[in-house]
């Protein structure tokens, strides 16, 4: 017998941080999937670019993660066919530089908290009561390799994607019971615009990134979204990571002659 999954057409989706990388791929997999989707991002151009693309199924709608009561007020006016949401993700973030604490701009660390740590909070505290009322839905947060092994300038950047790690069990816990699904999908390196929003523009430092290496684009995570979003109701994926098949880890650093 087929393995039952669910059907894709009986989906919204909200998707935030969809105006590049892996939100825009995101809405594509779920709309070529007959799926409803929620675009949000704060480049209007962008958004209304990708509207022209993927036509009636997709809503779109501009604002900045970091601001709670804009994301509440987005959510509340969303129209018909798009009130009901059953899948979120919480994707919009970012990392500023690699440089050693001693040195780092505080105001990027302030920036990466705000967006990866209080915007996220704020799409979750947004989408959840609906979810929770309507007894059916799954919530996906964007974490990192990042909040799970340290590296040298992963300092804020991990420390976020660890709050994010934490947070998604803890609201797994909440959610006992409440038919609401919840998934930190932790993916390795992945050939977006993330490393020239890293690098501040830097088109040449971003690029040697991803140089020579079979990397992973945003349509494969975007497909491990879709996969534990339309396994039966009953199954939770709570923790993913994926990485490219050539990147794996390395050995401790030592320091010797102090
Ligand atoms: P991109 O830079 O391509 O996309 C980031 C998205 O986030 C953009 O759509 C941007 O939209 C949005 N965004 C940023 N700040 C805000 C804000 N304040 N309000 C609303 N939207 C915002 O990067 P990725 O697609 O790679 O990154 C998506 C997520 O995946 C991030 O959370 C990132 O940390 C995470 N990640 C990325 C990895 C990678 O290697 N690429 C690996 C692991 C995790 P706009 O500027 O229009 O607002
Ligand atoms: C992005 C992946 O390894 O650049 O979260 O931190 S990495």
């Amino acid at each position: 017998m087929a393995y039952a999954t669910i059907d894709p057409t009986s989906l919204t989706v909200f998707v935030t941080g969809a105006t590049s990388g892996f939100g825009a791929a995101i809405a594509r997999r779920f709309i070529g999937a007959g799926a409803r989707v929620v675009a949000t991002g704060r480049r209007v151009e962008r958004l209304d670019a990708l509207k022209a693309e993927l036509g009636d199924n997709l809503h779109v709608a501009a604002h900045d993660v970091r601001d709670f009561a804009a994301t509440e007020a987005l959510v509340a006016g969303l129209p018909e066919p798009f009130r009901d949401l059953d899948v979120v993700v919480a994707n919009a973030g970012l990392a500023l530089g690699l440089k050693p604490g001693q040195e780092v701009d505080i105001s990027d660390w302030h920036t990466m908290i705000d967006t990866n740590v209080t915007g996220f909070v704020n799409t979750v505290r947004a989408t959840l009561p609906g979810l929770v009322s309507r007894g059916r839905g799954h919530v996906f947060s964007i974490g990192s390799v990042a909040g799970d092994y340290p590296y040298p300038g992963g300092n804020a950047y991990g420390g976020t994607k660890a709050f994010v790690k934490q947070f998604c069990l803890s609201l797994r816990s909440d959610l006992l019971g409440k038919n609401v699904r919840v998934t930190n999908i932790e993916p390795g390196m992945v050939e977006t615009e993330f490393s020239l929003v890293r690098f501040k523009g830097d088109e040449g430092k971003a690029s040697t990134v991803y140089d020579n290496l079979r990397g992973m684009s945003a349509d494969d995570v975007a497909e491990t979204i879709y996969w534990c979003a339309t396994l039966p109701e009953h199954v939770n994926v709570n923790r993913l990571q994926v990485m490219p098949t050539d990147q794996a880890f390395s050995a401790f650093a030592v320091h010797r002659g102090t």
